[in-house]
């Protein structure tokens, strides 16, 4: 049997862990990193203790990369967790936006499609694609709940989720029109101290890693808009069950997604009370930090993920709080 995975995206949070989930079911995997002057491997350390884990050099957005990495590699499956994910950069480099989260997905559907059809593939969709659309359910007490799953429509507000819109269509075209083993996950935003820094959880951990180590050097902590309400779950959770669906055995679109959704604001108030204290304390609003448009409100329904593939996820935003701000607090310390 084929053991190989392709990873696109191997150095980002969702890519290490993915990669490492993998190693640990005794794949061969490949991670496909682009060329930079300075490293970029650091969320790889524990990948890269694996013999049968390979770094290979390319680019998604170039198509002949692209196609000469899946023509030599030959893999079974292709993850595609490369994209410029972070959605208020999306607002001043559309264009780079546009060809790593659209583009890139077409150079590999393409390679695919003329390489060998029966590689299955799973692209990393986003919930930012739901934008501002929600659906509504009433139950039999009356109480009604507002979510996003696989029926609700789509209507995305910045050049992100636009381009990753794009990518979704794209793999449900190709799967339709071509029958080829094509899935696309919908995650909700995960987190895991992996975080980037520019995400609002792990910016705010960081300070609170900070503040603990150096508080009377520590200048303010400056946020946009602490209103939004998200569903957060921990990426090592989310990749358990992607790796259910390259091997289930069929090809279909899920929702990721925890089911509990809270603000911004939430999350100071829990993170900053875990260590005793409050966050009304260090934390200026700058209106420089909202976004041109916003997504008020996510809220995964997974139910159809839950059932299908047996995954639930394992840990609550409670959870990742703990785990993020212990590890800025000691990662400071250094
Ligand atoms: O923002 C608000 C901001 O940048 C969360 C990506 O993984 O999840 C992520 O996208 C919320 C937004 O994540 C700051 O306006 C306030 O409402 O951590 P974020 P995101 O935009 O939800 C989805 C599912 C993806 O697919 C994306 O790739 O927090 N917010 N003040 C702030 N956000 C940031 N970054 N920085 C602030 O200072």
């Amino acid at each position: 049997m084929n053991k190989k995975v392709l990873i696109f995206g191997v150095t980002g949070q969702a890519g290490s862990y993915l990669s490492e989930k993998f190693l640990r079911e005794g794949y061969d995997v490949y991670g496909v990193n682009r060329r930079t002057s300075l490293p970029n491997d650091g969320r790889l350390s524990i990948a890269k203790t694996y013999p049968n884990f390979h770094i290979v050099e390319g680019d998604i957005t170039d198509s002949f990369s692209v196609a000469d990495l899946i023509s030599k590699i030959r893999p079974a499956y292709i993850a595609n967790a490369a994209a410029q994910s972070h959605v208020a950069t999306s607002f001043e480099q559309p264009a780079f936006t546009w060809n790593a989260n659209a583009l890139g997905v077409l150079n590999v559907l393409e390679a695919v499609r003329t390489v060998d059809k029966n590689i299955k593939v799973v692209q990393f969709s986003t919930s930012e694609m739901f934008g501002s659309e929600y659906s509504i359910r009433i139950d039999e007490n009356g109480v009604k709940t507002t979510y996003q799953d696989e029926n609700t429509p789509m209507f995305p507000q910045s050049p992100y989720a636009i381009a990753k819109l794009a990518g979704h269509h794209l793999i449900r075209n190709y799967r339709n029109s071509y029958s080829m083993n094509l899935a696309s996950a919908i995650f909700f935003n995960m987190e895991s101290p992996r975080r980037g820094e520019k995400f609002v959880t792990r910016k705010i951990t960081k300070y609170i890693g900070q503040l603990m180590n150096f508080s009377h050097s520590t200048p303010k902590l400056k946020l946009g808009n602490i209103d939004a309400r998200r569903d957060w779950g921990h990426c090592e959770d989310y990749m358990e069950c992607i790796y259910k669906m390259f091997t289930c055995g069929q090809n279909r679109d899920y929702v990721i997604s925890t089911g509990k959704t809270i603000s911004v604001r939430d999350f100071l108030e829990v993170a900053f009370n875990y260590v005793g204290k409050k966050w009304e304390d260090y934390v200026e609003i700058d209106s420089s930090l909202y976004r041109p448009s916003e997504v008020a409100y996510l809220h995964g329904d997974s139910s159809l993920v839950q059932r299908d593939l047996g995954w639930t996820p394992k840990r609550t935003v409670y959870d990742i709080v703990k785990e993020m701000v212990d590890h800025d607090i000691l990662s400071e310390k250094r």
